[in-house]
Protein backbone atom coordinates (compact mmCIF):
# COMPACT_ATOMS: atom_id res chain seq x y z
CA UNK A 1 0.00 0.00 0.00
CA UNK A 2 1.34 3.70 -0.91
CA UNK A 3 0.90 5.89 1.93
CA UNK A 4 2.10 9.02 0.16
CA UNK A 5 0.95 10.25 -3.20
CA UNK A 6 4.40 11.86 -4.36
CA UNK A 7 8.01 9.95 -4.32
CA UNK A 8 10.46 12.34 -3.20
CA UNK A 9 13.69 12.06 -0.99
CA UNK A 10 14.36 13.48 2.46
CA UNK A 11 17.30 16.16 1.02
CA UNK A 12 14.42 17.30 -1.91
CA UNK A 13 11.67 17.54 1.03
CA UNK A 14 13.58 19.54 3.38
CA UNK A 15 14.88 21.73 0.61
CA UNK A 16 11.09 22.96 -0.17
CA UNK A 17 10.68 22.87 3.03
CA UNK A 18 13.38 25.95 3.43
CA UNK A 19 11.73 27.66 0.33
CA UNK A 20 8.67 28.39 2.90
CA UNK A 21 11.42 30.04 5.14
CA UNK A 22 12.28 33.40 3.99
CA UNK A 23 15.42 33.70 6.39
CA UNK A 24 16.29 30.18 5.65
CA UNK A 25 20.00 29.93 4.76
CA UNK A 26 20.47 26.28 3.95
CA UNK A 27 22.38 25.68 7.02
CA UNK A 28 19.69 23.75 8.52
CA UNK A 29 19.28 22.00 5.47
CA UNK A 30 22.96 21.01 5.21
CA UNK A 31 22.94 20.08 9.06
CA UNK A 32 20.40 17.07 8.17
CA UNK A 33 22.13 16.19 5.26
CA UNK A 34 24.79 15.67 7.66
CA UNK A 35 22.93 14.12 10.87
CA UNK A 36 20.92 11.60 8.00
CA UNK A 37 24.49 11.11 6.63
CA UNK A 38 25.64 9.83 10.46
CA UNK A 39 22.11 7.92 10.44
CA UNK A 40 22.81 5.88 7.14
CA UNK A 41 26.62 5.09 8.53
CA UNK A 42 24.71 3.72 12.13
CA UNK A 43 22.40 2.07 9.98
CA UNK A 44 25.07 -0.21 8.42
CA UNK A 45 26.80 -0.95 11.50
CA UNK A 46 23.56 -1.85 13.31
CA UNK A 47 22.79 -4.23 10.30
CA UNK A 48 26.53 -5.77 10.21
CA UNK A 49 26.14 -5.89 14.30
CA UNK A 50 24.93 -9.53 14.48
CA UNK A 51 27.40 -11.48 11.37
CA UNK A 52 30.28 -9.44 13.08
CA UNK A 53 29.63 -11.49 16.88
CA UNK A 54 29.17 -14.42 14.89
CA UNK A 55 32.81 -14.13 13.35
CA UNK A 56 34.04 -12.56 16.35
CA UNK A 57 34.48 -8.89 15.58
CA UNK A 58 32.73 -8.00 18.53
CA UNK A 59 33.39 -9.66 21.59
CA UNK A 60 35.53 -8.07 24.08
CA UNK A 61 39.11 -8.63 22.55
CA UNK A 62 38.23 -8.89 18.28
CA UNK A 63 40.17 -11.57 16.37
CA UNK A 64 43.15 -8.68 15.72
CA UNK A 65 43.74 -8.43 19.93
CA UNK A 66 42.03 -5.11 19.93
CA UNK A 67 39.37 -3.91 22.46
CA UNK A 68 35.71 -3.91 20.63
CA UNK A 69 33.43 -0.93 21.04
CA UNK A 70 30.28 -1.47 22.37
CA UNK A 71 27.96 -0.52 19.22
CA UNK A 72 26.54 2.41 20.85
CA UNK A 73 29.83 4.20 21.77
CA UNK A 74 30.65 3.27 18.01
CA UNK A 75 26.88 4.88 17.54
CA UNK A 76 27.94 7.92 19.17
CA UNK A 77 31.60 8.46 17.34
CA UNK A 78 29.80 8.47 14.42
CA UNK A 79 27.08 11.37 14.89
CA UNK A 80 30.40 13.25 16.57
CA UNK A 81 32.67 12.38 14.26
CA UNK A 82 29.72 13.32 11.41
CA UNK A 83 28.64 16.62 12.72
CA UNK A 84 31.86 18.21 14.80
CA UNK A 85 33.61 19.50 11.77
CA UNK A 86 31.15 21.38 9.50
CA UNK A 87 30.77 24.59 11.21
CA UNK A 88 27.07 23.83 12.04
CA UNK A 89 27.46 23.45 15.94
CA UNK A 90 28.53 25.29 18.67
CA UNK A 91 28.40 22.23 20.84
CA UNK A 92 26.72 18.87 21.67
CA UNK A 93 25.57 16.90 24.20
CA UNK A 94 25.11 13.08 24.04
CA UNK A 95 24.21 10.40 26.44
CA UNK A 96 27.46 8.59 26.12
CA UNK A 97 28.96 11.57 27.22
CA UNK A 98 29.27 13.06 30.97
CA UNK A 99 30.42 16.22 29.77
CA UNK A 100 29.66 18.57 27.00
CA UNK A 101 31.10 17.79 23.68
CA UNK A 102 32.65 20.46 22.10
CA UNK A 103 34.10 21.68 18.79
CA UNK A 104 37.97 21.12 18.20
CA UNK A 105 39.51 24.53 17.68
CA UNK A 106 40.41 23.27 14.50
CA UNK A 107 37.05 23.29 12.76
CA UNK A 108 34.46 26.27 12.55
CA UNK A 109 31.47 26.71 15.05
CA UNK A 110 27.71 26.82 14.00
CA UNK A 111 24.92 28.61 15.83
CA UNK A 112 22.95 25.23 16.35
CA UNK A 113 23.08 23.39 19.33
CA UNK A 114 22.62 19.30 18.88
CA UNK A 115 21.47 16.68 21.37
CA UNK A 116 21.31 13.37 21.50
CA UNK A 117 21.27 9.45 22.39
CA UNK A 118 23.36 7.86 19.82
CA UNK A 119 21.62 4.36 20.05
CA UNK A 120 18.68 4.17 22.60
CA UNK A 121 17.58 0.25 23.65
CA UNK A 122 21.10 -0.98 23.12
CA UNK A 123 20.42 -3.79 25.18
CA UNK A 124 18.18 -4.94 23.03
CA UNK A 125 21.05 -5.54 19.75
CA UNK A 126 21.89 -8.83 21.08
CA UNK A 127 18.10 -10.19 20.30
CA UNK A 128 17.61 -8.06 17.03
CA UNK A 129 14.83 -5.55 18.91
CA UNK A 130 14.36 -2.43 16.79
CA UNK A 131 16.40 0.23 18.64
CA UNK A 132 17.35 3.90 18.00
CA UNK A 133 18.54 7.32 17.71
CA UNK A 134 16.88 10.49 19.35
CA UNK A 135 18.40 14.04 18.43
CA UNK A 136 16.89 17.55 19.34
CA UNK A 137 18.33 20.84 17.82
CA UNK A 138 18.40 24.17 19.32
CA UNK A 139 20.04 27.68 18.13
CA UNK A 140 23.08 28.65 21.10
CA UNK A 141 21.99 31.27 23.00
CA UNK A 142 25.36 32.07 24.73
CA UNK A 143 27.74 35.13 23.41
CA UNK A 144 30.29 35.03 20.73
CA UNK A 145 30.00 32.95 17.80
CA UNK A 146 33.67 31.86 17.92
CA UNK A 147 33.60 30.72 21.50
CA UNK A 148 33.03 27.34 22.96
CA UNK A 149 29.07 26.36 23.74
CA UNK A 150 28.38 25.92 27.13
CA UNK A 151 25.93 24.30 29.47
CA UNK A 152 23.20 28.00 28.98
CA UNK A 153 23.06 26.19 25.42
CA UNK A 154 22.14 22.86 26.00
CA UNK A 155 20.15 23.13 29.43
CA UNK A 156 17.22 25.09 27.20
CA UNK A 157 13.44 24.12 27.64
CA UNK A 158 12.62 21.46 25.13
CA UNK A 159 9.94 24.53 23.81
CA UNK A 160 13.02 26.14 22.04
CA UNK A 161 13.82 23.11 20.34
CA UNK A 162 13.61 24.11 16.56
CA UNK A 163 13.69 20.32 14.93
CA UNK A 164 13.53 16.83 17.03
CA UNK A 165 13.61 13.55 15.99
CA UNK A 166 14.67 9.79 16.42
CA UNK A 167 15.98 7.31 13.66
CA UNK A 168 14.70 3.97 14.26
CA UNK A 169 16.76 0.62 12.74
CA UNK A 170 14.14 -1.38 12.56
CA UNK A 171 12.81 -4.50 9.75
CA UNK A 172 13.91 -0.73 7.81
CA UNK A 173 15.33 2.45 8.48
CA UNK A 174 12.71 4.58 9.32
CA UNK A 175 13.75 8.87 9.81
CA UNK A 176 11.34 10.45 11.85
CA UNK A 177 11.54 14.58 12.47
CA UNK A 178 9.93 18.00 13.06
CA UNK A 179 10.71 21.20 12.77
CA UNK A 180 7.13 22.23 14.15
CA UNK A 181 5.56 22.37 11.02
CA UNK A 182 4.25 18.66 11.67
CA UNK A 183 5.30 15.44 11.73
CA UNK A 184 6.94 13.59 8.73
CA UNK A 185 8.99 10.49 8.19
CA UNK A 186 11.01 8.88 5.58
CA UNK A 187 11.90 4.89 5.19
CA UNK A 188 16.01 4.54 3.78
CA UNK A 189 16.16 2.81 0.67
CA UNK A 190 19.38 0.99 0.66
CA UNK A 191 19.45 -0.04 -3.17
CA UNK A 192 19.37 4.11 -4.33
CA UNK A 193 20.87 5.09 -0.80
CA UNK A 194 18.27 7.27 0.24
CA UNK A 195 15.85 8.24 2.16
CA UNK A 196 11.96 8.24 0.88
CA UNK A 197 8.90 9.91 2.12
CA UNK A 198 6.78 7.66 3.80
CA UNK A 199 4.43 9.18 6.21
CA UNK A 200 3.38 12.65 5.54
CA UNK A 201 1.73 14.76 7.93
CA UNK A 202 1.45 11.86 10.66
CA UNK A 203 -1.34 12.69 13.05
CA UNK A 204 -1.54 10.77 16.35
CA UNK A 205 -4.95 9.10 16.78
CA UNK A 206 -6.75 11.17 19.41
CA UNK A 207 -7.33 8.00 21.73
CA UNK A 208 -5.81 4.87 21.28
CA UNK A 209 -6.32 0.82 22.14
CA UNK A 210 -2.59 0.43 23.80
CA UNK A 211 -0.83 1.15 26.58
CA UNK A 212 3.14 0.68 27.18
CA UNK A 213 4.33 0.80 30.51
CA UNK A 214 6.85 -1.96 32.39
CA UNK A 215 4.74 -4.12 34.42
CA UNK A 216 7.28 -5.38 36.48
CA UNK A 217 7.75 -2.28 37.99
CA UNK A 218 3.99 -2.16 39.02
CA UNK A 219 5.02 -2.91 43.37
CA UNK A 220 6.90 0.13 42.81
CA UNK A 221 4.72 2.22 41.30
CA UNK A 222 2.43 4.95 43.28
CA UNK A 223 -1.01 3.93 43.80
CA UNK A 224 -2.60 6.43 41.56
CA UNK A 225 -0.15 4.91 38.28
CA UNK A 226 -1.45 1.39 39.52
CA UNK A 227 -5.29 2.49 39.53
CA UNK A 228 -4.74 3.69 36.25
CA UNK A 229 -3.20 0.96 35.03
CA UNK A 230 -5.93 -1.28 36.34
CA UNK A 231 -8.64 1.09 34.44
CA UNK A 232 -7.16 0.27 31.17
CA UNK A 233 -7.54 -3.24 32.13
CA UNK A 234 -11.20 -3.48 33.08
CA UNK A 235 -13.99 -3.94 30.19
CA UNK A 236 -15.99 -0.69 29.80
CA UNK A 237 -19.16 -0.90 28.76
CA UNK A 238 -18.23 1.67 25.93
CA UNK A 239 -16.09 -1.35 24.54
CA UNK A 240 -12.96 0.95 24.38
CA UNK A 241 -11.45 -1.07 27.31
CA UNK A 242 -9.67 -3.02 28.39
CA UNK A 243 -6.63 -1.50 26.54
CA UNK A 244 -3.82 -4.13 24.51
CA UNK A 245 -0.02 -4.19 26.54
CA UNK A 246 2.57 -3.45 24.48
CA UNK A 247 5.65 -2.93 25.49
CA UNK A 248 9.09 -3.67 23.26
CA UNK A 249 11.41 -2.47 26.18
CA UNK A 250 13.06 0.10 23.41
CA UNK A 251 11.61 3.88 24.06
CA UNK A 252 12.29 4.73 20.09
CA UNK A 253 10.18 1.53 18.88
CA UNK A 254 7.20 1.90 21.53
CA UNK A 255 7.26 5.57 20.69
CA UNK A 256 7.22 5.19 17.27
CA UNK A 257 4.01 2.94 17.64
CA UNK A 258 2.55 4.61 20.01
CA UNK A 259 2.92 7.90 17.34
CA UNK A 260 1.34 5.68 14.49
CA UNK A 261 -1.69 3.79 16.68
CA UNK A 262 -2.22 5.86 19.50
CA UNK A 263 -2.44 5.05 23.18
CA UNK A 264 -0.02 6.21 25.60
CA UNK A 265 3.49 5.21 26.90
CA UNK A 266 4.97 5.98 30.45
CA UNK A 267 7.90 5.61 32.18
CA UNK A 268 6.88 7.34 35.85
CA UNK A 269 8.51 7.94 38.90
CA UNK A 270 8.73 5.22 40.93
CA UNK A 271 10.05 4.30 44.93
CA UNK A 272 13.82 3.59 43.24
CA UNK A 273 13.70 6.35 40.34
CA UNK A 274 11.86 9.26 42.07
CA UNK A 275 12.58 11.00 38.69
CA UNK A 276 12.11 8.07 36.52
CA UNK A 277 14.46 6.06 34.20
CA UNK A 278 14.12 8.60 30.67
CA UNK A 279 16.30 11.52 30.51
CA UNK A 280 15.05 14.71 29.72
CA UNK A 281 17.37 16.49 27.56
CA UNK A 282 18.06 14.16 24.81
CA UNK A 283 15.56 11.56 25.10
CA UNK A 284 12.03 12.86 26.70
CA UNK A 285 12.14 16.82 24.58
CA UNK A 286 12.87 15.16 21.60
CA UNK A 287 10.01 12.50 22.04
CA UNK A 288 7.93 15.07 23.21
CA UNK A 289 8.01 17.92 20.30
CA UNK A 290 7.75 15.25 18.01
CA UNK A 291 4.08 13.94 19.96
CA UNK A 292 3.19 17.10 20.12
CA UNK A 293 3.46 18.20 16.48
CA UNK A 294 1.31 15.46 15.79
CA UNK A 295 -1.34 16.17 18.04
CA UNK A 296 -0.80 14.70 21.37
CA UNK A 297 0.57 15.44 24.77
CA UNK A 298 3.72 14.41 26.53
CA UNK A 299 4.13 15.48 30.51
CA UNK A 300 5.86 14.61 33.63
CA UNK A 301 2.90 13.65 35.35
CA UNK A 302 1.98 17.55 36.60
CA UNK A 303 3.88 19.89 33.99
CA UNK A 304 4.18 19.80 29.90
CA UNK A 305 7.26 18.23 29.01
CA UNK A 306 8.74 20.95 26.84
CA UNK A 307 7.89 23.61 29.45
CA UNK A 308 10.38 22.06 32.22
CA UNK A 309 13.88 24.12 32.89
CA UNK A 310 16.60 21.08 32.50
CA UNK A 311 19.30 21.77 35.21
CA UNK A 312 21.32 18.96 34.21
CA UNK A 313 22.32 17.59 31.18
CA UNK A 314 21.74 14.09 32.25
CA UNK A 315 18.84 14.54 34.28
CA UNK A 316 15.49 12.35 34.28
CA UNK A 317 11.98 12.95 34.25
CA UNK A 318 9.10 11.00 34.60
CA UNK A 319 7.18 10.70 30.93
CA UNK A 320 3.85 10.13 30.07
CA UNK A 321 3.01 10.73 26.25
CA UNK A 322 0.86 9.57 23.88
CA UNK A 323 -2.73 10.61 22.76
CA UNK A 324 -3.99 13.64 24.14
CA UNK A 325 -7.10 11.70 25.78
CA UNK A 326 -4.98 9.30 27.00
CA UNK A 327 -2.56 11.09 28.42
CA UNK A 328 -5.45 13.39 30.04
CA UNK A 329 -7.00 10.57 31.76
CA UNK A 330 -4.05 9.55 33.11
CA UNK A 331 -2.94 12.69 34.84
CA UNK A 332 -6.64 13.07 36.00
CA UNK A 333 -5.57 9.41 37.94
CA UNK A 334 -2.18 10.38 39.13
CA UNK A 335 -3.42 13.81 40.45
CA UNK A 336 -6.84 12.04 42.00
CA UNK A 337 -9.29 13.79 40.13
CA UNK A 338 -10.47 10.21 38.60
P1 LIG B 1 13.08 -0.77 31.37
C1 LIG B 1 16.32 1.55 27.01
O1 LIG B 1 17.30 1.10 27.92
C2 LIG B 1 15.57 2.69 27.69
O2 LIG B 1 16.41 3.75 27.97
C3 LIG B 1 14.42 3.14 26.80
O3 LIG B 1 14.71 3.01 25.45
C4 LIG B 1 13.29 2.23 27.23
O4 LIG B 1 12.02 2.82 27.06
C5 LIG B 1 13.58 2.01 28.71
O5 LIG B 1 14.98 2.21 28.89
C6 LIG B 1 13.25 0.61 29.16
O6 LIG B 1 13.51 0.55 30.55
O7 LIG B 1 13.37 -0.39 32.80
O8 LIG B 1 11.61 -0.98 31.12
O9 LIG B 1 13.93 -1.89 30.84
Amino acid sequence: MIKVSRFITLDNFITKQENHHVDATGEFTSFMHDLTFAVRLIAREVRSAGINDIIGLTNDVNVHGEQVKKLDMIANEIIIKSMNHTGKLAVMASEENEELIQIPSKYPKGKYVLVFDPLDGSSNIDVNVTIGTIFGLYKRVSEGEDNDGNTEDVLQPGYKQIAAGYALYGSSTVFVYTTGNGVNAFTYDPTVGEFILSYEGITIPERGKYYSTNEGNTYKWSQEFKNYINHLKEKSEDGFRPYSARYIGSGVADIHRTLLYGGIFAYPADVNSPNGKLRLVYECNPLAMLIEQAGGMATNGKDRILDLQPKNIHERSPLFLGSKYDVEECMAFLNGTK
